[in-house]
């Protein structure tokens, strides 16, 4: 669909827009559809703006990214429909490996992911190769089998727009977790030790950006603060709305 420039609602189309030629192109699952509405839903509360605790947790992310001896960028089906350029951008800049991990894993899938980030640049891209692949304990879900060199072996692992359970075995597994989750109070959002709440198209564009000024290395970061600021901000957002009324 052809959506004019002055629709007010022309970014957030674009996006679905993405979403929807991802489904048609066997990247994105029809589930992934139907997360996006969730994250659409609670992006439209958050102001659909990159939020100040969201350039924080952005900063600490490259940091932890730069200081890490073996980061891996996990790709789903909405991630590489959304995002292939950065994912590739963000690889270089911060010396990560890409591995595809699906919820709703099939080959079909995992070749057009491929397919895609290959032809956005990638050079290597683990999950795909059966003879390196390890099943992760403490989940059952397809996400269990990961890649001996990639997450199986990470010390950082940014895992967007994700589902609970991989988190919390990834946790168990004594990995750092950066996450993009536009849902403060998910289980991912929770459990993450950088939870950045903003929608992915527009804070993986800054991620690159930040990750490539290279600070120092500093650690004063706290994600459970930070998930308070976006709670609180949202109420902030809906009381100013209702008072508008
Ligand atoms: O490609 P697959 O097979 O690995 O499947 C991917 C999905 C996303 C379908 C799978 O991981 C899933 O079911 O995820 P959940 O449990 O629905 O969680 C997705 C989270 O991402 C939700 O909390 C949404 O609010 C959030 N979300 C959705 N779209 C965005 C987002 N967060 C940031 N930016 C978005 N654009």
């Amino acid at each position: 669909m052809n959506i004019p420039k002055s629709h007010p609602r022309y970014l957030s189309l674009q996006i679905r827009e993405k979403l929807v030629k991802g489904f048609e192109n066997n990247l994105v699952a029809k589930e992934g559809l139907l997360a996006h509405g969730r994250g659409e839903a609670f992006d439209y509360i958050i102001g659909e703006k990159t939020s100040k605790f969201a350039k924080q947790a952005i900063k600490s992310a490259a940091n932890m990214l730069n200081y890490a001896q073996n980061s891996v960028i996990s790709v789903n089906g909405n991630f590489a429909a959304l995002c292939s350029k950065e994912i590739i951008q963000l690889a270089k800049s911060t010396n990560s490996k890409i591995e595809v991990n699906l919820f709703y894993s099939s080959e079909k899938r995992k070749k057009a992911i491929t397919k895609i980030l290959k032809e956005s640049g990638a050079r290597e891209i683990l999950g795909i190769d059966k003879k390196s692949s390890t099943k992760l304990v403490g989940i059952d879900s397809a996400r269990r089998m990961v890649d001996k060199n990639g997450i199986f072996s990470a010390d950082v692992v940014l895992v967007p727009l994700e589902d609970g359970d991989r988190t919390i075995a990834l946790k168990k597994a004594k990995k750092k977790i950066i996450t993009f989750d536009l849902n403060p109070l998910s289980r991912t959002a929770q459990t993450a030790d950088i939870t950045i709440i903003d929608n992915v198209t527009r804070a993986m564009k800054l991620l690159v950006i930040e990750s490539k000024k290279k600070s120092k290395k500093h650690q004063t970061y706290n994600n459970k603060k930070n998930l308070k600021m976006a709670i609180l901000e949202i109420r902030k957002n809906l009381e100013r709305r209702a008072k508008s009324v």
